[in-house]
C-alpha cells in the first residue's frame, strides 16, 4: 500500500502552493499527494510540467480529487449539464495525463455536496451510468482509473454503501471504473467497515482514511488494525490517502461543516507533527 494525504490539510481554502506542499508531504514520509482536480485544468502547460517534474524528483505519486459542481452533474436530467460534466471530467483526465497522475477519485458520478432538491434515484442512476460509460472510454484510452467515492446519507443519495458502489461499477462495466471507500463515510453507513472492504475486494481502487470526526487516523477510535487486516486480506496495494479536516473557518470548514477547532489551535509545525505521528501510527497498524 502507498500512503498519502489530501493537499488541503494545512489550509482554509481549496487551494495551496503545490511546490511547497509536495516537498512537505515528501519530507513527512508520504508516497502520495492528492491534489485538487479542478486546479489542474486551470494550470498552464508549464505549470503542469513543473508539477510533474517536482513529483518525479521527490518520488511522489499524484492522485486527483474531484467533487463536481451542480452544473457538471453526470446524473442531471438536463442533457446539456451531463454533456458539460463529461467534457469536464475528460479535460481533467487529459491534464492528469500531463502530470502522470493515474487516479481520479471522488463523487464524480454526480455533484458534491448534494442539495437533495431532486432525489429521483432510479433516473439519476440511469443517466449517470450512461454518462460514466463515455467517461470510462476516455479513462481507458488515457490509462486512468476513475474511483467512485461511496459517501454518506448527508452528502449524496446516489451511493451510500459499498454494495451500491459495486453495483454502479458493474453496470458501467469498465475495468477503469472502480470504488473509493472512505472510513469516515463507512463509519456512518456500513454495519462493519472491515466487512465492507472485504465485499469491495478487487473493485477497490482507492481508500480514504480519517476518524469518525475526520480527524487524523489515531486521534479517534476507528478499528485501524482490523481495517488494515481487511485491506491486506483482499490484496489491496493501491493508495491509502488521509483526508483530515481539523481547522475551523474558511471555505473548507464551511463545505466540510467543521464548526469548531479540532486541532487544539495548532500552528503549522504542530499540524506537521500531528500528521507525521498519524502516518507512523497508520503504517504500524496496517502492517501489524
Ligand atoms: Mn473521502
Amino acid at each position: 500500500m502507498k500512503f498519502g494525504t489530501l493537499y488541503s490539510y494545512w489550509g482554509h481554502e481549496w487551494k495551496c502552493d503545490y511546490a511547497r506542499t509536495m516537498k512537505k508531504v515528501s519530507d513527512i514520509g508520504f508516497d502520495i499527494l492528492e491534489v485538487g482536480a479542478p486546479h489542474l485544468v486551470e494550470m498552464t502547460e508549464n505549470e503542469l510540467n513543473e508539477m510533474k517534474c517536482t513529483a518525479k524528483e521527490l518520488g511522489l505519486t499524484l492522485t486527483a480529487n474531484i467533487g463536481p459542481s451542480k452544473n457538471k452533474d453526470l446524473a442531471s436530467a438536463d442533457p446539456e449539464i451531463r454533456k458539460a460534466g463529461i467534457s469536464y471530467l475528460i479535460d481533467i483526465m487529459k491534464a492528469m495525463d500531463k502530470i502522470d497522475s493515474r487516479s481520479l477519485v471522488g463523487a464524480m458520478y454526480s455533484f458534491w455536496p448534494c442539495d437533495f432538491q431532486i432525489i429521483d434515484k432510479k433516473g439519476a442512476w440511469e443517466r449517470s451510468i450512461s454518462a460514466m460509460k463515455e467517461v470510462a472510454k476516455a479513462a481507458e484510452d488515457l490509462g486512468i482509473e476513475c474511483c467512485q467515492e461511496v459517501l454518506n446519507r448527508y452528502e449524496t443519495y446516489i451511493m451510500t454503501d459499498c454494495e451500491e458502489g459495486i453495483r454502479y461499477c458493474e453496470l458501467v462495466g469498465s475495468k477503469n471504473v472502480n470504488l473509493l471507500l472512505d472510513t469516515f463515510h463507512m463509519n456512518i453507513e456500513e454495519d462493519n467497515i472491515s466487512e465492507a472492504i472485504r465485499k469491495g475486494g478487487s473493485r477497490i481502487g482507492h481508500i480514504h482514511v480519517g476518524e469518525a470526526n475526520r480527524k487524523l487516523p489515531g486521534m479517534g477510535s476507528l478499528p485501524w488494525r482490523e481495517i488494515g487486516r481487511a485491506l491486506r486480506d483482499v490484496g489491496y496495494d493501491k493508495g491509502v490517502v488521509m483526508e483530515p479536516f481539523l481547522l475551523q473557518d474558511g471555505k473548507i470548514a464551511e463545505d466540510i461543516k467543521v464548526w469548531r477547532d479540532l486541532s487544539n489551535h495548532a500552528d503549522e509545525d504542530m499540524l506537521d507533527h500531528y500528521i507525521k505521528e498519524s502516518l507512523q501510527f497508520l503504517k504500524h497498524e496496517f502492517t501489524f
